[in-house]
């Protein structure tokens, strides 16, 4: 055997990590793929790779040295089981199995534990940044045994993207899923953020007349100040294309229907099961919902909104700022509930997640990439228990500077008529965790009045229960908490 790791799965992402690895000094890396014709094209086009191909998995197995370590990049759910399957038969207990598809975390615990009981090692990692990412240098996220993470460190480490400040963006992230966990809640992110900047782009688009083109300069020059990011850069370049066929800004003549595949919408549903507050990913994530529902938007064109003049900015350049703030605002918010979700869900499965380190490997390669990252990575130096994020000092002074631009302007969105659902959501957020008291009380009493679901009072201990429907009296309840 001459292959110290071997690549299953040679789509897109598979083919392109196998050659990342392969450029990595002292590597040898064996590939199969389910049809033969991916790992021709591969080996044929890629010679300088120096690629063992494989055309069973028996081949696979006996090009790797032991322990064996593969790494599997096929489509998420069943193809991935089939996969495992197939690399226990021929491997032998010790041996180093990843998955490196957007695997559902449920599925990674899972599937660590039957592999493991099986005298197996199994990594569920997460892997962000696309094609080029996998190319060139990704953000990895792997979970699973220690044992595992102390042989991959360096081969992980040697592929990763790199940081600003040098650093591999890899950190093992925790124990069975917390590396697909920590994955789907980036892409959570990811589906916030991307939302913010479009409500961003709309609402000066609507509000100044400024073309795609010159909003394009407006983000390209946000992108040298604190809201730099992968994801405000290529908004730039997206808003500078100009459609050949028809000579108009592309994205006017883009479908305005926003497509998902799903881990948004995983993101949401772990939140809602952890109660965790997400409202600006769910928001971003129903956003992208809506769009797609033509057929509702087409019989609801004409309902009731403000007058068509409802919308006047006076002042474009003083617009435009006050839009950047209320972006940076939320955007502040859905980070810190990103990272609420994470922490929810290190206690629920009982991972112990350093969430600095989290913020540090998404400083490169993967798609939320930004600068802002390293003030998260600062705040959770200060104060690794960090409560809630956005009340680090940081963070507190930024909204300060911020709320009251992001105010107005979700008070704009409203008054003209412009859907602000991201931006309005983490405002509404904001003050909630910010109020001395919220109308929970009233939910509390309502509960009690309908269910005798009891409430708590702030003045005394103890479980308490108004007869309703008899003489209206307070007794004590029994303790149901
Ligand atoms: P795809 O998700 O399109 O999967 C195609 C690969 O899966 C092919 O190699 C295919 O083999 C293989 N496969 C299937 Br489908 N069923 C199989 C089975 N039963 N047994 C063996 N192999 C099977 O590829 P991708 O876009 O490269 O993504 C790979 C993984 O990485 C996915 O889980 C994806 O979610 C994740 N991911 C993708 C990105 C991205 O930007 N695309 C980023 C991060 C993570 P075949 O050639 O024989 O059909």
């Amino acid at each position: 055997p001459t292959a110290n790791i071997g690549v299953v799965g040679l789509a897109v992402m598979g083919s392109n990590l196998a050659r990342n690895l392969a450029s990595r000094e002292g590597n040898t890396v064996a590939v199969y793929n389910r049809s033969r014709s991916k790992t021709d094209e591969l080996v044929a086009e890629h010679p300088e790779a120096g690629f063992v191909p494989a055309f069973s998995y028996e081949e696979f197995a006996a090009a790797l040295q032991k322990p064996r370590t593969a790494l599997i990049m096929v489509k998420a759910g069943a193809p991935t089981d089939a996969v495992i399957e197939s690399l226990m038969e021929v491997f032998e207990p010790g041996d180093i199995i990843i998955d490196g598809g957007n695997s559902l975390f449920t599925d990674t615990i899972r599937r660590e534990k039957a592999v493991r009981e099986r005298g197996f090692n199994f990594v569920g990692m997460g892997v962000s940044g696309g094609e080029e990412g996998a190319l060139h240098g990704p953000s990895l996220m792997p979970g699973g045994p220690d044992e595992a993470w102390v042989t991959l460190a360096p081969i992980l480490r040697s592929i990763a993207a790199v940081a600003p400040d040098g650093e591999p963006c890899v950190t093992h992230v925790g124990h069975d899923g917390a590396g697909h966990f920590v994955k789907m809640v980036h892409n959570g992110i990811e589906y916030a953020d991307m939302q913010l900047i479009a409500e961003a782009y709309d609402l000066i688009r609507r509000g100044t007349g400024k073309t795609p083109a010159e909003i394009a300069d407006i983000f390209a020059e946000w992108n040298t100040g604190e809201l730099e990011s992968y994801l405000i850069e290529i908004t730039a370049e997206v808003l500078r294309q100009v459609d050949a066929e028809t000579g108009k800004p592309l994205v006017d003549v883009i479908l305005d229907s926003a497509g998902a595949k799903g881990t948004g919408a995983w993101t949401v549903q772990t939140a809602l099961d952890l109660g965790v507050p997400v409202s600006g990913i769910a928001e971003a994530t129903f956003a992208r919902s809506l769009s797609s529902h033509r057929e509702q938007r087409a019989v609801s064109g004409g309902l009731p909104g403000p007058a068509e003049d409802a919308f006047t900015v006076d002042d474009a350049n003083a617009f435009v700022e006050q839009v950047r703030l209320a972006l940076y605002a939320s955007k502040i918010v859905a980070y810190s509930q990103g990272f609420d979700e994470i922490r929810a869900g290190a206690a629920q499965y009982g991972w112990t997640i350093d969430l600095g380190a989290i913020s540090k490997i998404w400083r490169a390669g993967c798609i939320i990439r930004a600068q802002f990252l390293n003030r998260i990575a600062d705040a959770y130096a200060a104060e690794p228990n960090l409560e809630v994020l956005l009340t680090a000092p940081y963070f507190v002074d930024a909204l300060g500077r911020a709320q009251g631009a992001w105010r107005h302007i979700v008070g704009t969105a409203a008054t003209a008529g412009i859907p602000a659902p991201a931006f309005s959501s983490s405002l509404a957020y904001y003050d909630g965790l910010r109020a001395k008291r919220l109308p929970a009380a009233l939910i509390q009493a309502q509960r009690d009045f309908f269910g005798a679901h009891t409430y708590q009072r702030i003045d005394k201990p103890g479980t308490f229960h108004t007869l309703w429907s008899g003489d209206r009296t307070e007794v004590e309840a029994e303790d149901t908490h």
